[in-house]
């Protein structure tokens, strides 16, 4: 078994591993990052930002306790493909001790590597300014450029919050037939009800790439696009998302620490308290 205990835990939770739901996998992955480098960093700082973040929703009246473990960093030294392995077979891991993965990284590129653990009947949805549906880039076919069409290969997806993406990639998208919500769309009724139709009872993923947010309110991201989504506009998804279907995973990537300002990894910690009260208190309504 590749997981290690881990000292430095998320929202300071002293839950053991075997008492948990919930397990944070830190996934330092900076290899193929073409623009800006540093999303190595990410993990360690959206952990230490949830110190600084309450438990307790006022919003759902719930609070997170005894709930999240949090592992030690996955160590990658190898390449691009080897890091997709290793990434694979933790997530298997946690998968198989019948916990919930939360990945932080790290490049979006992970996001494949779990992807890899899941049953195809799994539903990713994944939240990013780009398509990241490129045949390859720079040379590499895994890439964080490509990561949306990768983990097409095994999953449906559905992309949210999309504005940065060129001709090719909106065809290749359009002939397989993928849901793509543009960042124009967003609060589109008819586009939203036909998601949470097609995702209705179904076991989901969420993917999170923080770029789908405005860069004002995340501006430590490894690709910043202008004119990015707001907090409320992704709580509103989640809401729905979280409410008519299973949620079995989920990750929060692209966090590029920018040192003194934090509020991109403020942001990213609250996002995992947020999806999993949502997750919890609908639980906890359906039993009551
Ligand atoms: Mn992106």
């Amino acid at each position: 078994m590749l997981l290690n205990e881990g000292k430095d835990s998320f929202l300071e939770e002293e839950v053991s591993f075997d008492n948990s739901k919930y397990v944070i996998l830190p996934i330092p992955l900076d290899i193929t990052t073409s623009y800006l480098k540093g999303t190595k960093f990410g993990p360690r700082s959206i952990i230490e930002a949830s110190r600084s973040l309450e438990n307790y929703d006022s919003e759902l009246d719930y609070e997170v306790k005894d709930k999240i473990f949090t592992l030690n960093e996955l160590n990658l030294s190898g390449d691009i493909r080897e890091a997709m392995e290793v990434i694979n077979l933790s997530v298997s891991d946690i998968l198989s001790s019948g916990k919930i993965p939360i990945i932080i990284g790290g490049e979006h590129t992970a996001t494949y590597g779990a992807s890899l653990s899941f049953d195809d009947s799994v539903e990713f949805i994944i939240f990013d300014a780009h398509a990241d549906f490129k045949k390859d880039y720079l040379g590499l076919v895994i890439n964080h450029a490509s990561n949306s069409r990768l983990v097409n290969a095994r999953h449906n997806i559905s992309l949210i919050g999309v504005r940065s993406l060129n001709l090719e990639e909106k065809e290749e998208i359009g002939k397989r037939g993928i849901d793509i919500i543009y960042r124009n769309d967003i609060s589109d009724v008819s586009s939203v009800d036909k998601l949470l139709k097609k995702l209705s009872g179904k076991n989901v993923y969420i993917s999170v790439d923080m770029d789908v947010f405005d860069p004002a309110i995340a501006p430590g991201v490894g690709t910043p696009q202008p004119d990015g989504i707001q907090y409320r506009d992704f709580l509103d998804y989640i809401k729905k998302i979280i409410n008519v279907s299973n949620l079995v995973g989920l990750d929060i990537m692209e966090v590029r620490p920018l040192g003194a300002d934090n509020i991109t990894e403020v942001l990213a910690a609250k996002l995992i308290i947020d999806m999993v009260s949502l997750k919890e208190s609908k639980v906890n309504s359906n039993r009551s």
